[in-house]
């Protein structure tokens, strides 16, 4: 059995009823893709307990790809993250009420990680497929960025295991109660999700094609 590739999305936050994360990654548990099985996670929105969840699902499932997927409410388009940094400041508190303010998330670990995906060529995927997405240079000081930097830190020595970030908008639904927020049906994130990971297992170099941004 080829080693799974494993998907994680979160429980809803900031008094939302769902996370689109979650339902974009959870129609993907238990297909294949690649010939290899999906499994699909929840990771509670809590500094901590999260990366716990995460780090015992790594050492059970040993994936040959990891990409955890969480909502950003305000964005516009699907985000590839390329860097997590060493940094938890919370500008609300997390579901079991905990804030963290200006502290690092690994006392001893670098400032930062990249993904270890072939980002332009998962963009020119989704560009392809006529799906919305950007490169995006932060994945915030929240819980989604602390589970990417805890993600890289706890795979650092596995360097042939690929892994990654990606922030999706609201869904439609919850778009409802945000006017002029921007939303993207959770079926397209999931095809995002799906061509994501069928890119980055096809690829070990990336595309050298612009995507990079001024401020
Ligand atoms: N988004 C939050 C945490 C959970 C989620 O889906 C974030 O961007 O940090």
């Amino acid at each position: 059995m080829p080693a799974p590739i494993l998907l994680t999305g979160f429980q809803p936050f900031d008094g939302e009823s769902s996370n689109p994360s979650w339902e974009a990654v959870a129609a993907l548990d238990g297909s294949r893709l690649d010939g290899r099985r999906v499994v699909a996670l929840q990771l509670p929105v809590v500094f901590g307990q999260s990366l716990r969840v995460l780090a015992k699902a790594l050492e059970r499932f040993r994936p040959a790809l990891a990409l955890c997927v969480g909502q950003a409410g305000g964005r516009s388009r699907i985000s590839l993250e390329r860097v997590a940094i060493n940094l938890q400041d919370a500008r609300i508190p997390d579901n079991a009420g905990r804030q963290p303010l200006d502290e690092p998330i690994e006392a001893r670990g670098p400032a930062a990680y990249f993904a270890r995906l072939p980002l332009k060529a998962c963009l020119a995927a989704l560009g392809e497929a006529g799906i919305p997405a950007e490169i995006s240079h932060t994945a915030g000081t929240y819980v989604c960025n602390h589970v990417f930097y805890g993600l890289m830190h706890a795979l650092r020595a596995r360097r042939a295991v690929r892994a990654g970030f990606m922030h999706i908008p609201y869904s439609p639904a919850q778009a409802v109660r945000h006017p002029g927020a921007p939303s993207l049906p959770v079926e397209l994130a999931t095809a995002a999700v799906r061509l994501t990971v069928e890119t980055a297992l096809a690829r070990q170099t990336d595309l050298r094609l612009r995507g990079g941004s001024e401020c």
